[in-house]
């Protein structure tokens, strides 16, 4: 085992043991995790870089940490793969950016900070070390125009082929006006000319969301005709917020939106990237930020998660579908069943078998009009700590309540909702992931939730089933267990 793997052995087993830790998702090996960078299948491997401080659990001297997949659910450390170098334009990070196949070669263009430039390496040993292009920075600022109006973000470069040039998109900001993503074009990934914005958002509209003032991390997808632009969005205060998607067309170099909307509920994902695979599925992993204080993530020695990889689809109308990869049902191990579950009144169904915080609930139920049905997770005996996951038919809305998840006052227990559309009388179907303190819900195969809950006691294992109003008929209940994706 190569010196850098025993490292990473030895500190993911030393944090094995955290209550809070996640064991199916990826993370890195200790300290500080943010974006997911330079998502590519090379050579049938899936590889994963990402934000990455190798020293702390804070955001700081970022690297690029790396690791490789043939499966997409367990995952083998690599060394570093980018590390801010004094005299270089990354000399105080390496932050976000993408991986191309240019003819071959392996080519990452990434954000060198500070000032905040493009920067791009390649690789001759199929992506383990990277040489930086000495030319660099390859795009040293924002266009001129706008030089003093970016509110200094000109960041996180996203690069494709098309018609014989390379496209490349950064995150930016138009001071005044709102987020922006800027569209140059190159014909050898070296010398780029800045053509115009792909889209620029209006700070001061609320409807249908929010677009916050600085946008970064583009991702833009192609499916026939249809163009999907993801993003993600900062607040007005500085706020990591939440991520976006604008379904559009592209034509002659201009994308004209259709749709828009939230791409996932919650306000922990951030920062998504896609890799579209060898079987031309569009894969999404995003990061799932803390909700607890930055001194608990200091004690306990790690910050920051991936989120399960996601499939993207569109769906008719210019939205989109998100679902689990079907990869992670190798995970599974004991498996429960029950079925036909009727639910009224204060009943209550206890699933009293599992004492496991690693769950995959796959939850199916014909909801009655009037109906609030809860499935309680985390739970501890004397109802001191709950996470209760709610549908309310009347409003369609499934909500995560938080204000009883931990009796820790340093976590965040603000709730979070997704209104789905669903038919009187039709089957909703939940399934559900909990790993330690992440949560994620998939509705319908449609709508994803995210979350983190950090349950104290002991005892908070419990699941149960209840209806606070009508009646709900639970036609199938399946969980099971799910097993570590660490050999430690
Ligand atoms: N994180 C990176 C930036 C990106 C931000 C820095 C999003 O490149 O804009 O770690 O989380």
């Amino acid at each position: 085992m190569s010196e850098s793997a025993a490292r990473a052995a030895a500190q993911r087993k030393a944090l094995a043991a955290d209550p809070h830790r996640p064991d199916y998702h990826f993370l890195p090996p200790a300290n500080w995790m943010n974006d997911p960078n330079g998502l590519i299948q090379w050579k049938g491997q899936y590889h994963l870089f990402y934000q990455y401080n190798p020293y702390s659990p804070i955001h700081e001297r970022i690297h690029w940490g790396h690791a490789v997949s043939t499966d997409l659910v367990h995952w083998t450390d690599l060394p570093i793969a980018l590390t801010p170098t004094p005299g270089r334009a990354d000399a105080d990070g390496c932050w976000t950016g993408c991986a191309i196949d240019n003819n071959g070669i392996p080519t990452l263009l990434y954000t060198g900070v500070f000032p905040q430039v493009v920067c791009l390496s390649t690789s001759a040993d199929d992506l383990l070390t990277w040489q930086y292009y000495p030319g660099n920075p390859v795009i040293d600022g924002p266009p001129t125009a706008l030089q003093t109006r970016t509110d200094d973000s000109f960041r996180d470069p996203f690069v494709w082929k098309e018609n014989n040039f390379w496209y490349l998109l950064m995150g930016s900001s138009m001071a005044e006006v709102g987020g922006t993503i800027l569209l140059y074009r190159s014909a050898n990934l070296i010398d780029w000319d800045y053509l115009h914005p792909l889209l620029t958002g209006d700070a001061h509209t609320i409807q249908p969301v929010w677009p916050g003032v600085i946008w970064e991390c583009p991702n833009f997808l192609t499916f026939g005709d249809q163009r999907v632009l993801l993003f993600s969005i900062i607040g007005a205060q500085g706020g990591l917020s939440n991520s976006l998607y604008v379904s559009g067309t592209f034509l002659d170099e201009q994308f004209l939106p259709q749709t828009q909307g939230m791409l996932v509920n919650g306000g922990y994902f951030y920062a998504p990237q896609v890799v579209l695979d060898a079987q031309g599925r569009y894969i999404m992993w995003g990061w799932l930020m803390e909700g607890r204080s930055k001194s608990l993530s200091q004690e306990a020695g790690w910050s920051g998660v991936m989120s399960l990889p996601v499939l993207v689809a569109p769906i008719p109308g210019g939205g989109l579908s998100l679902e689990p990869v079907p990869e992670l049902t190798a995970l599974r191990t004991t498996h429960w069943l029950y079925e036909g579950i009727e639910l009224s009144g204060a009943a209550h169904f206890l699933h009293n078998d599992s004492r496991n915080d690693c769950l995959e609930i796959l939850v199916a139920f014909e909801p009655d009009q009037h109906c609030e049905f809860v499935l309680k997770l985390r739970c501890s005996p004397d109802g001191q700590e709950q996470t209760c996951l709610t549908y309310q038919a009347a409003s369609q809305q499934i909500t995560i309540e938080r204000e009883q998840s931990s009796v820790n006052p340093a976590v965040e227990r603000s709730n979070c909702s997704v209104v789905v559309e669903a038919n009187a009388g039709e089957l909703l179907k939940l399934q559900i992931f909990l790993d330690r303190s992440v949560v994620e819900v998939f509705v319908n195969g449609q709508y994803y939730l995210a979350s983190r809950i950090y349950p104290q006691c002991p005892d908070s294992s419990g699941l149960e089933l209840f209806v606070r109003r009508g009646r709900v008929r639970v036609s199938s209940l399946d969980i099971w267990s799910l097993a570590s994706i660490w050999n430690i």
